[in-house]
């Protein structure tokens, strides 16, 4: 009884963080620390309305700059924040 319990609330718990951040595919191209910025090859943003494309962001927390690499795949979810591109959360990609 507790274990499925337990369990229901892992998958509730789940389906609640997916849609929260639905993460776009991306490979970073190039990782400006002097700028804060990352340009990242991004498949359709859909929560920006946006096609896949290769753009430059912004980054709301700056230590992600040390957390990627150009040439890397990556996960991540960006918002327009104060009319520019700002990336809100990043990840590795599923291997
Ligand atoms: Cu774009």
């Amino acid at each position: 009884m507790l274990r499925t319990t337990t369990i229901a609330a892992m998958l509730a718990l789940a389906a609640i963080t997916t849609n929260a951040t639905e993460l776009a595919e991306g490979e970073i191209r190039k990782v400006d620390k002097d700028n804060a910025r990352l340009t990242i090859q991004h498949g359709p943003l859909k929560n920006l309305d946006m096609p896949g494309m290769t753009m430059v962001f912004g980054v709301r927390d700056e230590a992600v700059l040390d957390q990627v690499k150009a040439g890397e795949k990556v996960r991540f979810q960006a918002e327009k924040i104060d009319g520019r591109f700002v990336v809100t959360h990043i990840e590795p990609a599923a291997r």
